[in-house]
Protein backbone atom coordinates (compact mmCIF):
# COMPACT_ATOMS: atom_id res chain seq x y z
CA UNK A 1 0.00 0.00 0.00
CA UNK A 2 1.28 3.39 -1.10
CA UNK A 3 1.71 6.08 1.54
CA UNK A 4 -1.08 8.34 0.28
CA UNK A 5 -3.22 6.15 0.63
CA UNK A 6 -2.47 4.92 4.21
CA UNK A 7 -5.04 7.12 6.68
CA UNK A 8 -3.30 8.34 9.93
CA UNK A 9 -6.12 8.28 12.45
CA UNK A 10 -4.56 11.06 14.73
CA UNK A 11 -4.50 13.72 11.95
CA UNK A 12 -8.07 13.36 10.91
CA UNK A 13 -10.25 16.09 12.93
CA UNK A 14 -13.02 14.67 15.32
CA UNK A 15 -15.84 14.45 12.44
CA UNK A 16 -13.85 12.91 9.69
CA UNK A 17 -12.28 10.36 12.55
CA UNK A 18 -15.84 9.61 13.86
CA UNK A 19 -17.06 8.57 10.33
CA UNK A 20 -13.50 6.73 9.64
CA UNK A 21 -14.79 4.72 12.67
CA UNK A 22 -18.06 3.62 11.15
CA UNK A 23 -15.62 2.11 8.19
CA UNK A 24 -13.61 0.76 10.05
CA UNK A 25 -16.01 -0.45 12.23
CA UNK A 26 -17.73 -1.95 9.04
CA UNK A 27 -14.86 -3.42 8.07
CA UNK A 28 -13.81 -5.05 11.13
CA UNK A 29 -10.88 -3.50 12.05
CA UNK A 30 -10.50 -3.69 15.62
CA UNK A 31 -7.04 -2.42 16.06
CA UNK A 32 -8.13 0.86 14.10
CA UNK A 33 -11.43 1.02 16.34
CA UNK A 34 -9.02 0.59 19.62
CA UNK A 35 -6.78 3.20 18.33
CA UNK A 36 -9.79 5.71 16.88
CA UNK A 37 -10.99 5.60 20.70
CA UNK A 38 -7.84 6.25 22.22
CA UNK A 39 -7.60 9.18 20.54
CA UNK A 40 -10.78 10.74 21.15
CA UNK A 41 -10.26 9.80 24.65
CA UNK A 42 -6.68 12.18 24.51
CA UNK A 43 -8.82 14.76 23.07
CA UNK A 44 -11.31 15.01 25.61
CA UNK A 45 -14.30 12.89 24.87
CA UNK A 46 -16.85 11.27 27.78
CA UNK A 47 -16.69 7.93 27.61
CA UNK A 48 -20.40 7.60 26.61
CA UNK A 49 -19.86 9.91 24.14
CA UNK A 50 -17.60 7.84 22.01
CA UNK A 51 -19.64 5.17 23.05
CA UNK A 52 -22.96 6.17 21.53
CA UNK A 53 -21.48 8.60 18.88
CA UNK A 54 -18.74 6.45 17.64
CA UNK A 55 -19.35 2.73 18.33
CA UNK A 56 -23.04 2.55 18.36
CA UNK A 57 -23.63 4.44 15.52
CA UNK A 58 -21.20 2.58 13.88
CA UNK A 59 -22.88 -0.87 14.97
CA UNK A 60 -26.52 0.91 13.81
CA UNK A 61 -25.15 1.22 10.00
CA UNK A 62 -23.98 -2.25 10.32
CA UNK A 63 -27.21 -3.92 11.75
CA UNK A 64 -29.04 -1.67 9.07
CA UNK A 65 -27.01 -3.73 6.11
CA UNK A 66 -27.33 -6.88 8.09
CA UNK A 67 -31.36 -6.89 8.11
CA UNK A 68 -30.88 -5.55 4.82
CA UNK A 69 -28.95 -8.56 3.34
CA UNK A 70 -25.99 -6.59 2.88
CA UNK A 71 -23.60 -7.62 5.72
CA UNK A 72 -23.51 -11.64 6.15
CA UNK A 73 -22.19 -13.39 9.70
CA UNK A 74 -18.84 -13.40 9.49
CA UNK A 75 -18.54 -9.69 8.82
CA UNK A 76 -21.13 -8.99 11.49
CA UNK A 77 -19.06 -10.97 14.11
CA UNK A 78 -16.22 -9.26 12.95
CA UNK A 79 -17.55 -5.31 13.63
CA UNK A 80 -18.65 -7.17 16.85
CA UNK A 81 -15.27 -7.95 17.52
CA UNK A 82 -14.02 -4.76 16.45
CA UNK A 83 -16.95 -3.48 18.54
CA UNK A 84 -15.48 -5.29 21.65
CA UNK A 85 -11.95 -4.14 21.77
CA UNK A 86 -13.68 -0.56 21.72
CA UNK A 87 -15.81 -1.14 23.96
CA UNK A 88 -12.99 -3.18 26.25
CA UNK A 89 -11.33 0.08 26.66
CA UNK A 90 -14.65 2.06 28.05
CA UNK A 91 -16.18 -0.02 29.86
CA UNK A 92 -13.91 0.63 33.33
CA UNK A 93 -14.15 4.76 32.49
CA UNK A 94 -18.29 4.30 32.40
CA UNK A 95 -18.01 2.47 34.99
CA UNK A 96 -15.80 5.35 36.74
CA UNK A 97 -18.09 8.25 35.05
CA UNK A 98 -21.39 6.63 35.67
CA UNK A 99 -23.18 6.58 32.13
CA UNK A 100 -26.78 6.49 32.47
CA UNK A 101 -27.34 2.79 32.90
CA UNK A 102 -30.69 2.71 30.54
CA UNK A 103 -31.60 -1.25 32.18
CA UNK A 104 -30.26 -4.45 33.12
CA UNK A 105 -30.68 -7.56 30.95
CA UNK A 106 -30.12 -11.43 31.77
CA UNK A 107 -29.86 -13.02 28.43
CA UNK A 108 -29.64 -17.05 27.66
CA UNK A 109 -30.41 -19.37 24.97
CA UNK A 110 -32.86 -22.29 26.06
CA UNK A 111 -32.25 -25.77 27.07
CA UNK A 112 -31.35 -28.63 24.06
CA UNK A 113 -29.91 -25.34 22.27
CA UNK A 114 -26.37 -24.22 21.51
CA UNK A 115 -26.76 -22.04 19.14
CA UNK A 116 -25.40 -18.86 20.66
CA UNK A 117 -24.10 -16.12 17.68
CA UNK A 118 -27.29 -14.68 17.12
CA UNK A 119 -27.39 -14.36 21.34
CA UNK A 120 -23.87 -12.68 21.67
CA UNK A 121 -24.82 -9.72 18.70
CA UNK A 122 -28.36 -9.37 20.55
CA UNK A 123 -26.01 -8.83 24.23
CA UNK A 124 -23.06 -6.52 22.48
CA UNK A 125 -25.72 -4.51 20.71
CA UNK A 126 -27.56 -3.90 23.83
CA UNK A 127 -24.74 -3.09 26.03
CA UNK A 128 -23.52 -1.10 22.95
CA UNK A 129 -26.96 1.03 23.85
CA UNK A 130 -26.17 1.16 27.38
CA UNK A 131 -27.91 -1.55 29.12
CA UNK A 132 -25.75 -4.02 31.33
CA UNK A 133 -26.55 -7.25 30.26
CA UNK A 134 -25.54 -10.59 32.10
CA UNK A 135 -25.34 -13.39 29.50
CA UNK A 136 -26.05 -16.95 30.96
CA UNK A 137 -24.73 -18.74 28.02
CA UNK A 138 -26.43 -21.68 26.11
CA UNK A 139 -28.45 -24.53 26.94
CA UNK A 140 -29.86 -23.56 30.20
CA UNK A 141 -32.66 -25.48 32.16
CA UNK A 142 -35.41 -22.77 33.57
CA UNK A 143 -33.66 -23.28 36.92
CA UNK A 144 -30.60 -21.16 35.54
CA UNK A 145 -33.06 -18.56 34.40
CA UNK A 146 -34.82 -18.19 37.84
CA UNK A 147 -31.26 -18.12 39.73
CA UNK A 148 -29.76 -15.86 37.59
CA UNK A 149 -32.74 -13.53 37.74
CA UNK A 150 -32.86 -13.85 41.64
CA UNK A 151 -29.08 -13.49 41.47
CA UNK A 152 -29.03 -10.46 39.24
CA UNK A 153 -32.80 -8.67 39.57
CA UNK A 154 -32.63 -7.58 35.66
CA UNK A 155 -35.40 -5.35 34.04
CA UNK A 156 -35.87 -7.84 31.29
CA UNK A 157 -35.18 -11.33 30.77
CA UNK A 158 -34.19 -12.43 26.75
CA UNK A 159 -34.23 -15.79 25.73
CA UNK A 160 -32.55 -17.14 22.00
CA UNK A 161 -33.53 -20.72 20.88
CA UNK A 162 -32.32 -21.34 17.29
CA UNK A 163 -34.32 -24.83 16.79
CA UNK A 164 -37.94 -25.69 16.23
CA UNK A 165 -37.21 -28.15 18.92
CA UNK A 166 -36.13 -26.13 21.62
CA UNK A 167 -38.34 -23.16 21.08
CA UNK A 168 -41.01 -24.43 22.86
CA UNK A 169 -38.60 -24.81 26.06
CA UNK A 170 -39.38 -20.92 26.32
CA UNK A 171 -42.87 -21.58 27.27
CA UNK A 172 -41.66 -23.91 30.10
CA UNK A 173 -39.55 -20.56 31.81
CA UNK A 174 -42.60 -18.10 31.32
CA UNK A 175 -44.87 -21.03 32.54
CA UNK A 176 -42.25 -21.38 35.90
CA UNK A 177 -42.62 -17.90 36.22
CA UNK A 178 -46.16 -17.52 36.38
CA UNK A 179 -46.65 -20.21 38.56
CA UNK A 180 -43.53 -18.97 41.11
CA UNK A 181 -45.63 -15.28 40.72
CA UNK A 182 -42.67 -13.57 38.97
CA UNK A 183 -43.88 -12.89 35.82
CA UNK A 184 -44.71 -9.54 36.23
CA UNK A 185 -41.28 -8.84 37.68
CA UNK A 186 -39.88 -8.80 34.34
CA UNK A 187 -40.02 -7.72 30.41
CA UNK A 188 -39.85 -11.06 28.61
CA UNK A 189 -38.17 -10.62 25.76
CA UNK A 190 -37.87 -13.67 23.12
CA UNK A 191 -35.89 -14.30 19.79
CA UNK A 192 -34.28 -16.75 17.23
CA UNK A 193 -34.63 -17.70 13.64
CA UNK A 194 -37.60 -20.01 14.13
CA UNK A 195 -39.69 -17.77 16.06
CA UNK A 196 -42.11 -15.02 15.09
CA UNK A 197 -44.51 -12.94 16.63
CA UNK A 198 -47.53 -15.46 16.93
CA UNK A 199 -45.28 -17.96 18.72
CA UNK A 200 -43.78 -15.00 20.81
CA UNK A 201 -47.71 -14.32 22.16
CA UNK A 202 -48.43 -17.55 21.87
CA UNK A 203 -45.90 -17.98 25.14
CA UNK A 204 -47.10 -15.21 26.61
CA UNK A 205 -43.81 -13.38 25.96
CA UNK A 206 -43.62 -9.81 26.27
CA UNK A 207 -42.01 -9.18 22.93
CA UNK A 208 -40.52 -10.90 19.78
CA UNK A 209 -37.54 -9.68 18.57
CA UNK A 210 -36.83 -10.34 15.15
CA UNK A 211 -33.05 -8.88 14.98
CA UNK A 212 -30.87 -7.26 17.53
CA UNK A 213 -31.40 -4.25 16.37
CA UNK A 214 -35.67 -5.18 16.96
CA UNK A 215 -33.96 -5.91 20.51
CA UNK A 216 -32.69 -3.19 21.37
CA UNK A 217 -35.29 -0.91 20.51
CA UNK A 218 -37.95 -3.20 22.00
CA UNK A 219 -35.80 -3.08 25.40
CA UNK A 220 -35.76 1.01 25.60
CA UNK A 221 -38.98 1.15 24.56
CA UNK A 222 -39.70 -1.15 27.78
CA UNK A 223 -37.81 0.87 29.56
CA UNK A 224 -38.97 3.87 29.17
CA UNK A 225 -42.59 2.62 29.69
CA UNK A 226 -41.04 1.22 33.03
CA UNK A 227 -39.62 4.59 34.18
CA UNK A 228 -42.93 6.56 33.15
CA UNK A 229 -44.92 4.53 35.22
CA UNK A 230 -42.98 4.75 37.87
CA UNK A 231 -42.89 8.37 38.05
CA UNK A 232 -46.64 8.25 37.61
CO1 LIG B 1 -27.51 -25.10 13.47
N1 LIG B 1 -29.33 -25.21 12.75
N2 LIG B 1 -27.72 -26.92 14.18
N3 LIG B 1 -25.67 -24.91 14.00
N4 LIG B 1 -27.46 -23.54 12.47
C1 LIG B 1 -29.85 -23.98 12.17
C2 LIG B 1 -30.60 -23.17 13.21
C3 LIG B 1 -30.80 -24.57 11.03
C4 LIG B 1 -31.95 -23.64 10.64
C5 LIG B 1 -29.96 -24.96 9.82
C6 LIG B 1 -30.76 -25.61 8.73
O1 LIG B 1 -31.05 -26.77 8.78
N5 LIG B 1 -31.14 -24.87 7.72
C7 LIG B 1 -31.29 -25.91 11.69
C8 LIG B 1 -32.56 -25.81 12.54
C9 LIG B 1 -33.75 -26.46 11.85
C10 LIG B 1 -34.95 -26.31 12.68
O2 LIG B 1 -34.99 -26.50 13.86
N6 LIG B 1 -36.03 -25.94 12.00
C11 LIG B 1 -30.06 -26.27 12.53
C12 LIG B 1 -29.79 -27.58 13.00
C13 LIG B 1 -30.73 -28.67 12.55
C14 LIG B 1 -28.69 -27.85 13.84
C15 LIG B 1 -28.30 -29.19 14.42
C16 LIG B 1 -29.45 -30.04 14.97
C17 LIG B 1 -27.49 -29.92 13.35
C18 LIG B 1 -27.11 -31.34 13.72
O3 LIG B 1 -26.35 -31.56 14.62
N7 LIG B 1 -27.72 -32.27 13.01
C19 LIG B 1 -27.32 -28.78 15.55
C20 LIG B 1 -28.08 -28.53 16.87
C21 LIG B 1 -27.16 -28.27 18.01
C22 LIG B 1 -27.93 -27.81 19.22
O4 LIG B 1 -28.18 -26.66 19.38
N8 LIG B 1 -28.31 -28.76 20.05
C23 LIG B 1 -26.80 -27.49 15.01
C24 LIG B 1 -25.52 -27.01 15.28
C25 LIG B 1 -24.98 -25.85 14.75
C26 LIG B 1 -23.54 -25.39 14.91
C27 LIG B 1 -22.93 -25.77 16.26
C28 LIG B 1 -22.72 -26.03 13.81
C29 LIG B 1 -23.61 -23.88 14.60
C30 LIG B 1 -23.82 -23.03 15.85
C31 LIG B 1 -22.55 -22.32 16.28
C32 LIG B 1 -22.84 -21.29 17.34
O5 LIG B 1 -23.90 -20.73 17.45
N9 LIG B 1 -21.82 -21.04 18.14
C33 LIG B 1 -24.89 -23.82 13.78
C34 LIG B 1 -25.22 -22.73 12.95
C35 LIG B 1 -24.16 -21.66 12.77
C36 LIG B 1 -26.48 -22.63 12.31
C37 LIG B 1 -26.96 -21.61 11.27
C38 LIG B 1 -26.27 -21.96 9.95
C39 LIG B 1 -26.71 -20.16 11.58
C40 LIG B 1 -27.27 -19.67 12.91
C41 LIG B 1 -26.73 -18.29 13.20
O6 LIG B 1 -25.79 -18.11 13.94
N10 LIG B 1 -27.30 -17.30 12.52
C42 LIG B 1 -28.51 -21.89 11.25
C43 LIG B 1 -29.16 -21.60 9.90
C44 LIG B 1 -29.82 -20.24 9.90
O7 LIG B 1 -30.31 -19.74 10.89
N11 LIG B 1 -29.86 -19.65 8.74
C45 LIG B 1 -28.63 -23.21 11.86
C46 LIG B 1 -26.83 -15.95 12.58
C47 LIG B 1 -27.42 -15.20 13.75
C48 LIG B 1 -26.87 -13.80 13.77
O8 LIG B 1 -28.79 -15.16 13.55
O9 LIG B 1 -29.22 -16.73 15.46
O10 LIG B 1 -31.11 -15.96 13.95
P1 LIG B 1 -29.84 -15.67 14.64
O11 LIG B 1 -30.02 -14.43 15.60
C49 LIG B 1 -30.63 -13.23 15.21
C50 LIG B 1 -32.15 -13.21 15.43
O12 LIG B 1 -32.74 -14.49 15.36
C51 LIG B 1 -32.32 -12.52 16.75
O13 LIG B 1 -31.28 -11.57 16.73
C52 LIG B 1 -30.11 -12.19 16.17
C53 LIG B 1 -29.24 -11.12 15.57
O14 LIG B 1 -29.90 -10.31 14.66
N12 LIG B 1 -32.21 -13.26 18.00
C54 LIG B 1 -32.68 -12.72 19.17
C55 LIG B 1 -31.65 -14.45 18.29
N13 LIG B 1 -31.73 -14.69 19.58
C56 LIG B 1 -32.35 -13.67 20.17
C57 LIG B 1 -32.69 -13.43 21.50
C58 LIG B 1 -33.34 -12.25 21.81
C59 LIG B 1 -33.66 -11.31 20.81
C60 LIG B 1 -33.33 -11.53 19.48
O15 LIG B 1 -33.64 -12.06 23.11
C61 LIG B 1 -34.19 -10.89 23.50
Amino acid sequence: MSDEEDIVLSELNDDELVEQMFDDLYDGLKEEIEEGVNILLERGWMPYDILTKALVGGMTIVGHDFRDGILFVPEVLLAANAMKGGMAILKPLLAETGAPRVGKMVIGTVKGDIHDIGKNLVAMMMEGAGFEVVDIGINNPVENYLEALENEQPDILGMSALLTTTMPYMKVVIDTLVEQGLRDEYTVLVGGAPLNEEFGKAIGADGYCRDAAVAVEMAKDFMSRKHNQLAG
